[in-house]
């Protein structure tokens, strides 16, 4: 049985809680460490067991976004020791240095990313990614002025933490609902947006919407910069795996007053959706930035030709 904050950080992860592929997999790495430093286990083999069955249940939650699957592996392939307490000690340091990695890629890639904005550009966002924004942190840094077209995101109008965040760096920001980001491109610069997975042939899987926009910046002409650090690289697509869409409650589309209201109707609400690459002018990572055809080369260099899966029952 996974410890209390195992289950904790599972059920926030599953309820949304906890977001974003980025501190989703800070999450899961912390939830390893606890159990880690709560495990009450007899023998190693008994430790590693554990271990397994609390990457399970956090493998569980959420099935798109690849850095929840990469942390667990990063974490559990460090684990190291003949006794419980090396195993205890050997998790604590991946989980330390996971969060060092994470960190660390993020304000690389933020700054390579900033390189693309100009001083006085307008980005237009798409949900909220912590990715996309340290590459507006690095340029305000930089010193330039970045305005910013905040889409409201659709259902669950994540673009409001986006709106907030950017505020709070006293980025002007003008927020628009989904349908009129077409009218908006061409008051902007580049579309800016994260990834929850990027496949082998460079296709990027991002919150609903992602593909439509990307459609319309190419018919505008305004450029699309991905920003998503390497954990977002999915390695199973090495191998012709596809990346699982989450379907999520129908509710975050209509209450059930409001279905009441209008009838017996189906309801759909996948979570993210696929933008093939050649919608995509760059894909910025604290490796560099990619045309999202090359990725792959970068792919087998971090994960070789494929994974294992090291939280299975053995
Ligand atoms: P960072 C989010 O998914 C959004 O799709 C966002 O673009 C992506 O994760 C990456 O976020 P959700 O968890 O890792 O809100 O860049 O469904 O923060």
């Amino acid at each position: 049985m996974p410890v209390p904050e195992v289950e904790r950080t599972a059920e926030d992860i599953a309820d949304m809680e906890i977001r974003g592929a980025a501190s989703i997999a800070e999450a899961a790495a912390d939830a390893l460490e606890a159990q880690a430093r709560a495990s009450e286990a007899a023998s190693p083999d008994a430790f590693r067991a554990e271990m397994r069955a609390a990457a399970r249940r956090l493998r569980d939650t959420r099935p798109t976004a690849v850095s929840l699957p990469n942390a667990l592996r990063y974490v559990l392939r460090e684990l190291d020791g003949d006794s419980v307490e090396a195993l205890r000690v050997s998790t604590i340091e991946a989980a330390a240095s996971f969060r060092d990695q994470l960190e660390r890629a993020q304000d690389d890639l933020g700054d390579i990313g900033a390189n693309r904005l100009q001083d006085g550009d307008t980005v237009m966002t798409h949900c909220h990614s912590t990715d996309a924004l340290a590459c507006v942190r690095a340029a305000l840094d930089d010193g330039k002025h970045i305005e910013a077209v905040v889409k409201e995101t659709r259902p669950r109008k994540q673009g409001h933490i986006t709106a907030k965040q950017l505020r709070e760096w006293d980025v002007p920001v003008t927020v628009v609902v989904d349908n009129a980001a077409r009218r908006y491109l061409d008051d902007c610069d580049h579309v800016l947006v994260g990834a929850d997975s990027i496949a082998a042939d460079g296709s990027v899987i991002n919150k609903v919407g992602t593909s439509l926009l990307a459609v319309a910046a190419r018919e505008r002409g305004t450029p699309i910069m991905v920003a998503a650090q390497t954990l977002k690289l999915h390695p199973d697509t090495l191998t012709g795996h596809t990346v699982e869409i989450e379907m999520r409650d129908e509710s975050e589309v209509m209450t059930d007053a409001e279905r009441a209201e209008v009838g017996d109707v189906a309801v759909e609400n996948p979570a993210f959706d696929v933008t093939p690459p050649r919608y995509v002018d760059a894909i910025v990572t604290e490796r560099g930035q990619f045309p999202p055809e090359s990725i792959v080369t970068l792919m087998r260099e971090l994960y070789g030709e494929g994974t294992t899966e090291p939280w299975a029952e053995t």
